[in-house]
């Protein structure tokens, strides 16, 4: 649902703007640095680009899915590090807060949150607990009015620079599944917390990952989310469900952009006396990109229009990140193919691209996660 064509077309404008001139210039020395730089993440606060799902009477844009696409579809233009910044934050990090977090809790965070003040972290993946996530081993004993909490986070976006984190814990030791699982806004600052060494990655250099260790971690009680225990695996999953889409539609903006890319070399590369992009087979590399590409667009805004009526979208959403990170896997790859040595240097940023995007089919669920939500709802429906 698009609220106000005119107020959306402004901030896609103003985004749009941001990317081409900021954004794409600094793309190789935030590859380079591992950092993206103060002035770019200032912007970003100035922007509301925190903001955009937040509320807005905690003075967020308060996007509808289908908006928030539109963002994310523009977003896309340029290294995926620069939309994981703020995007945990509008995305996994904040959302529970939004859907299952008190009054006070909302009131407390939310704000922060949209302004940028407060970075949001999801901490829910452990070292033996990834894609079976409802086994995760973090404790959280009750111990008067605190939650004492142990355990090792993995893998954890934004970690290095979060101010709070939405921590899914087990609160019941009885209880091995997703029953005796809650969420916690853990705040960073709490004693008890370390931060491990960044991780070394294939790509999305200037997006940090890194360990989140717990040991005695006091977090009082009023950091329960929604003051109820053991709601805390459902309140991960609504989240990542949206995610989903919000990812997904990051995959048709980065498949946009390498494919654009693409067009330009074939057309300005001459071999056997002609543009590469007027020999069939480099063409159909294009026409199938670009096949899948529309596919793709389509599956995503239909899924946000779906959300935004309040439908549930589990399946569509899973569809939507199975289709369209797999996709962007399949044009990174031909990308590079029409670059042909070109891309497999740095100086071309293809080859950065195609290392960048890999992560898509893995996190947020992985592909075959997606498979297993996607036929798992159909054989529930028809058996119902
Ligand atoms: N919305 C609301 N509730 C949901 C839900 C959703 N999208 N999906 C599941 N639930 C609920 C279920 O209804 C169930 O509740 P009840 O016990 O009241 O019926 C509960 O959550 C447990 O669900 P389920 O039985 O499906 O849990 P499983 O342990 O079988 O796990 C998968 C399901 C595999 C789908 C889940 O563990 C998953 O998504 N794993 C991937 C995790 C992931 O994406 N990690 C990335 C980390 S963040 S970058």
């Amino acid at each position: 649902m698009i609220r106000d064509p005119q107020t959306l077309n402004a901030l896609l404008d103003t985004v749009n703007r941001f990317v081409r001139e900021r954004l794409v210039p600094a793309e190789a020395l935030v590859a380079e640095t591992d950092e993206i730089p103060a002035d770019i993440v200032n912007d970003m606060k100035q922007m509301g680009l925190f903001g955009l799902t937040v509320p807005e009477e905690f003075g967020g844009l308060a996007l509808t899915m289908e908006e928030e696409v539109m963002v994310m579809l523009a977003m896309g233009q340029t290294s995926p590090c620069f939309r994981s910044l703020f995007g945990t934050t509008v995305g996994i990090g904040s959302q529970g807060i939004v859907f299952d977090g008190t009054p006070e809790q909302k009131a407390k965070y939310l704000p922060k949150l949209a302004t940028g003040e407060l970075i949001a972290s999801f901490a829910l993946t452990e070292p033996d607990a990834g894609s079976d996530a409802a086994s995760l081993r973090t404790m959280a004993i009750r111990d008067g009015d605190h939650y004492v909490v142990n355990g090792t986070k993995r893998y954890i976006t934004n970690s290095p620079q979060a101010g709070i984190f939405t921590l899914m814990a087990r609160t019941n030791p009885q209880d091995k599944g997703a029953g005796g699982v809650s969420a916690f806004i853990v705040e960073a600052n709490t004693p008890g917390i370390t931060i491990g060494k960044v991780d070394k990655k294939m790509g999305q250099r200037g997006a940090h990952t890194a360990d989140v260790i717990f040991e005695n971690c006091r977090v009082p009680v009023s950091q329960l989310m929604g003051g109820k225990e053991g709601q805390g695996f459902k309140t991960a999953m609504k989240v990542l469900e949206k995610g989903r889409i919000h990812i997904a539609a990051i995959c048709v903006g980065v498949a946009e952009r390498m494919l654009r890319d693409a067009l330009n070399y074939a057309i300005d590369r001459k071999q056997f006396g002609q543009p590469i992009a007027e020999f069939q087979l480099v063409q159909a590399m294009l026409a199938d990109s670009q096949a899948e590409l529309y596919a793709a667009r389509c599956m995503v805004i239909d899924a946000a229009r779906k959300r935004d009526e309040g439908l549930n979208v589990a399946t569509e959403a899973s569809c939507c990140k199975l289709f369209a990170s797999e996709m962007c896997g399949r044009v990174a790859d031909r990308a590079v193919q029409i670059f042909g040595g070109a891309g497999y240097l740095s100086e071309y940023g293809i080859e950065r691209f195609y290392r960048d995007v890999r992560l898509f089919r893995l996190y947020e669920g992985t592909s075959q996660i997606q498979q297993i939500v996607i036929a798992r709802n159909m054989v529930r429906e028809a058996t119902r």
